[in-house]
């Protein structure tokens, strides 16, 4: 079972400038947190931060191929200009959370606007970086473990433990 973290632009260079607005957590911190919040559910977390909208369109189209089950993101600025963005999470049917760390509603108008909301699961915003923890803890409750031809698995492990003895 896994969870792709995908980050936008600027979102590398998180807690060294603007804290006011952004916090003093920087991003590998964010995402290692993440990582292990996971793994203690037994869900492995992918991260993946880039600058340029083509990787990340890259990337949420190599997760369908990978069978990743669930994409949180923060698109940063792209979340108010990418039809690209948009087109590859819809393409990929892969549900998703959309988070901004700030409540971009009390920010600039051209803010207001995403090109991601009305197709996610759910929007977060202005929870800072505790909300990276709120939609990773809601997408691992909704990923599910892989579907097994036996009805019963755990049945049939217990046989098979009987025949080996
Ligand atoms: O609030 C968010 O998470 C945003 O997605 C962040 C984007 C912004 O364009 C969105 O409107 C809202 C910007 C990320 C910029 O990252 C910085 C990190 C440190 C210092 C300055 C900017």
């Amino acid at each position: 079972m896994s969870v792709l973290v995908i980050n936008g632009p600027n979102l590398n260079t998180l807690g060294t400038r603007e804290p006011g607005i952004y916090g003093h957590t920087t991003l590998p911190q964010i995402e290692s947190s993440l990582v292990k919040q996971g793994r203690e559910a037994g869900v492995e977390v992918q991260t993946f931060q880039s600058n340029h909208e083509g990787a990340i369109v890259d990337r949420i189209q190599e997760a369908q191929s990978a069978g990743v089950q669930y994409i949180v993101i923060n698109a940063g600025a792209f979340t108010h200009t990418s039809v690209a963005i948009r087109d590859a999470l819809v393409g990929s049917a892969i549900p998703f959370i959309e988070l901004h760390i700030s409540n971009v509603h009390a920010r600039e108008e051209f803010r207001h606007h995403s090109y991601l909301s009305d197709v996610a699961v759910a929007v977060i915003a202005g929870l800072g970086a505790d909300g990276y923890r709120y939609a990773l803890d809601y997408a691992i409750s909704h990923v599910n473990p892989p579907k097994s031809d036996a009805p019963y698995p755990h049945v049939v492990f217990d046989l098979n433990q009987r025949q080996g003895e």
